[in-house]
């Protein structure tokens, strides 16, 4: 994950309608919902009570906070270093799996992983980043279903002073970036105090280097 500090005003971009869903500038697809909003409250409520999270990482010797909790949860033997935090691996639970087939018909791409975020309330945030490790491979496609509160979520080209893009996510909204955006952008979900109830983010991702180690873990 690569940091970048904040900053630029933000221009809305204008979205293009296809038949597989609408396309934005070629480097983000929203595909068609997944799930009625019934649904969608069930597997937030269902989701926050059931997850293994994770609220602080190790990274050289040290613990420290971010200000979001998350978990991942892999294939055995997927391992993934994300921010240089290792995050524990988690074996897969049968509603991260049916959620991941869904995701999967609706996307084409099979995906071996999911990190997820607990969005506690409108504080918690994720700075400027794009999700580029060599372990996503040269052209990762990540999927990003979003649950409960709308979030603003902004992006920007790494290179350049252009400014700052922007749209909300609202729930049960899937997101589809693709290999470039990874590439040559950054993004964000910025802190919004006047955001009062959660949001989960689950990007489900294809990782690539794999360790073998016989307890999965
Ligand atoms: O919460 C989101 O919509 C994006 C989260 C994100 O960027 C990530 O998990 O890498
Ligand atoms: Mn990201």
């Amino acid at each position: 994950m690569n940091m970048a500090l904040p900053s630029r005003t933000v221009r809305e971009i204008e979205p293009e309608p296809s038949a597989a869903g609408t396309d934005i500038a070629g480097l983000l697809l929203k595909l068609p919902d997944p799930y009625q909003v019934d649904r969608c409250r069930q597997l937030l409520q269902h989701l926050i009570q059931v997850i293994d999270w994770q609220h602080d990482y190790l990274a050289f010797g040290r613990r420290f906070a971010v200000p979001r909790v998350q978990a991942w949860y892999a294939d055995t033997g997927v391992h993934y270093r994300y921010s240089n935090n290792m995050l524990r691996h988690r074996s897969w639970i049968p509603g991260l799996l049916s959620i991941k087939a869904d995701v999967e018909r609706l996307a084409g791409q099979r995906f071996n992983s999911v990190l997820v975020t607990h969005y506690r309330d409108g504080r918690d945030h994720v700075t400027w980043h794009a999700d580029d490790e060599p372990e996503l491979g040269d052209a990762p496609v990540i999927a990003s279903l979003s649950l409960g509160a709308s979030r603003i979520f902004q992006y920007r080209p790494k290179h350049g002073n252009d400014e700052n893009q922007s749209m909300p996510l609202h729930d049960g909204q899937l997101l589809l970036m693709k290999p470039d955006f990874q590439r040559n952008w950054l993004h964000a979900v910025p802190a919004q105090p006047e955001v009062k109830t959660p949001r989960l983010n689950l990007t489900f991702r294809q990782v690539h280097q794999t360790r073998g180690r016989a307890d999965g873990k």
